[in-house]
């Protein structure tokens, strides 16, 4: 029987086999080929409508944009979930789970067999990259979701003209809804096939498989093979009064500001000289060496899945104008007079009339501080926006050989121990400053919030190999890369007593930005520390800045060295964890950082 609602879009036979196994197995009432037309996303949309997985926002308010609730139990990426499927455990290392390839794929088709029966299956080609570009890469997902095409569709080039170029490299991705059980949840990559099954999800990053599984952990896998990097990384672009545009690439863990800083808005001492901020990216990037030994940087996404709660007109009026039209919200809070949406900060005091994330009435009096989940929006809520609705989208956006990055920004929330910013010695020094990096939990991921756990360049959660071998990678792509950018450390988290943050942060970061930049192109001088160079505190400029004083940039660049030497141990226990794949190098980096400590 053909189930097909309409006509194949390519006739590569490995690819229609393929379809057909995973038709067979979870036994779809109807097949569709998702084109990428706005009049099949429309059809699209109108259905979900119909059955209540999608609301219609107010179309003059919010034209085009919709609202979803995803099941109570499904709001995060499940790490404690997810697995890297090697042949062999080692391949996969210690951080991350693993399981025999084998058992893995009869425990999985066991949970995908029926599981799209009643269902319709959608079939999502998709670009990472500019379609047909030298450095895009391609994938199929296959989904029972509307919400997930619809996501898709915002997130990545996907249609006609990607089934065109496809050929047998491309990444298999396989998502059922199935019935949303924890306990049967999995996110699994086989990094050898090319291969990501995700079953039991509705939640983003468990399902929006371009993203976090293609893009990162079988894109890391991938980069390691062929020499190149894909990394949790932010890109954005400095332009300066005289024309010239400098780029960084800065990686921080989830929620810790990667969307922020690449939307920032220059303060006012900084605009009105005729300083520009352009955004490449806000979540992951691709790295590879250019002909002229630089590190040349694309964003392979077509869109931001943003974290709603604490944007506002003051914190990112880019990234909130970039949600205004053309957006699905998650999670958010819904304000049924109107039908717009609301989150915690996006004003200062909650409007009348909102119903929360799970879809209850709400005021302000429901809500508990001890628990974040009766917030009327889910600390994890998200928008889904298009990159071509930013205000300030790079004109490099779509060039398909990237842009050059001057310097890498590391950076996590640390209340005390890091300082606001400091730079690595050198690309070796800079790998080690990468790889120690930690930071507090938050609502990105299941789990406790608030904890400090390492997150090696922001990358715990989404290394497709072994995090051994990825520092390993990191210090052979040093020998490749003529044209080093230089690498930083950055916090913007530090808190004081009563537990305030201490930098104001957001638009004033671009202050620290410019100070690494200048330091990256040799500029400006520098203080030698135990830990790496920090800056002269006159040199970050805080001129129009109301609550900073030279003091408190002195206080923000101080090193408690009590304190740093006791993160030394829990270094040396997370080198020891990962294994014996970590490179000599970097303890030789750890034994200098305690020795400079102990002068
Ligand atoms: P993912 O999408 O999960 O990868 O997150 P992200 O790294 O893009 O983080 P995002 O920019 O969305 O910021 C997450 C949270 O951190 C938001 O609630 C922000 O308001 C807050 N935040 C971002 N930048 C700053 C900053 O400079 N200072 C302070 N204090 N908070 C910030
Ligand atoms: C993150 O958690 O780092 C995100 C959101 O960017 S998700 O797509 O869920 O991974
Ligand atoms: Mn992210």
């Amino acid at each position: 029987m053909n189930k097909y609602t309409n006509a194949h879009l390519t006739d590569n036979k490995v690819v229609l086999d393929w379809i057909e196994e995973m038709a067979a197995l979870t036994q779809p009432d109807s097949i569709t080929w998702i084109d990428g037309t706005e009049e099949q996303a429309e059809e699209l949309r109108r259905e979900a409508c119909s059955t209540g997985e999608l609301i219609k926002l107010n179309e003059e308010l919010l034209p085009n944009c919709y609202y979803h609730r995803t099941a109570v139990n499904d709001v995060a990426r499940v790490e404690d979930r997810t697995y890297i499927c090697t042949p062999t455990q080692e391949e996969a290392g210690n951080v991350n789970n693993w399981m025999d390839p084998d058992e893995m794929y009869e425990k999985l088709y066991k949970l995908y067999r029926g599981s799209m029966k009643g269902r319709k299956m959608y079939i999502i080609p998709y670009s990472m990259g500019v379609v047909g570009s030298e450095f895009a890469k391609i994938g199929i997902e296959i989904t029972d979701s509307i919400y997930v095409v619809l996501n898709m569709l915002i997130m990545t080039r996907a249609g006609k003209e990607v089934a065109e170029v496809i050929d047998e490299s491309f990444v298999r991705c396989l998502h059922a809804v199935a019935d949303r059980d924890l306990e049967n949840r999995y996110i699994v990559h086989f990094p050898q096939d090319n291969t990501i099954m995700s079953v039991n999800s509705g939640y983003g990053g468990n399902v929006i498989l371009g993203k976090k599984c293609f893009a990162l952990r079988i894109a890391s896998y991938l980069g390691r093979k062929e020499g190149w990097l894909a990394e949790h990384m932010l890109i954005l672009g400095i332009e300066y009064p005289n024309g010239e545009t400098r780029y960084i690439a800065g990686a921080f863990p989830s929620a810790c500001g990667k969307t922020n800083l690449a939307m920032l808005i220059p303060p006012e001492v900084y605009r009105k000289q005729g300083y520009k901020a352009w955004t490449v990216g806000d979540d992951i990037a691709w790295l590879r060496v250019g002909k002229d030994g630089r590190l040349w940087a694309v964003n392979p996404e077509f869109g931001f899945f943003g974290v709603a709660p604490g944007t506002n007109e003051q914190s990112n009026p880019n990234a909130l104008a970039t949600t205004r039209k053309d957006c699905i919200f998650t999670n958010v809070a819904l304000k049924t007079d109107d039908m717009t949406v609301w989150w915690e900060g996006l004003t200062k005091e909650p409007p009348d009339n909102l119903l929360e994330w799970k879809g209850s009435p709400w005021n302000i009096s429901m809500y508990d501080k001890k628990d974040k989940s009766t917030a009327a929006a889910n600390p994890n809520s998200r928008f889904t926006a298009k990159a071509e609705n930013c205000p300030c989208i790079s004109p490099e956006f779509n060039n398909p050989a990237g842009v050059p990055i001057s310097a890498i920004i590391f950076g996590g929330r640390r209340a005390r121990t890091a300082p606001l910013v400091y730079q690595a010695r050198d690309w070796q020094h800079g790998v080690f400053v990468g790889a120690i990096m930690a930071s507090e939990t938050t609502a990105a991921a299941a789990g406790a919030v608030g904890v400090v756990r390492r997150d090696p360049m922001a990358m715990r959660p989404f290394t497709g190999y072994n995090m051994g071998d990825y520092f390993r990678h990191w210090l052979d792509m040093g020998k490749v890369i003529t044209n080093k950018p230089a690498i930083f450390n950055v916090n913007w988290f530090r808190t004081d007593d009563e537990g305030r943050f201490i930098w104001p942060g957001f638009g004033e970061n671009m202050r620290v930005v410019l100070w690494v930049l200048s330091r990256a192109a040799g500029e400006v001088d520098a203080d030698e520390a135990a830990i790496g160079y920090l800056p002269k505190p006159s040199d970050i400029n805080i001129e129009g800045l109301d609550d900073v004083t030279i003091d408190t940039v002195r206080e923000l660049l101080s090193v408690d060295k009590e304190a740093w030497k006791e993160d030394c141990a829990s270094i040396r226990e997370f080198f020891n964890f990962i294994g014996d794949r970590v490179p000599k190098e970097l303890y030789d980096e750890l034994d200098k950082l305690e020795a400079n400590l102990d002068k």
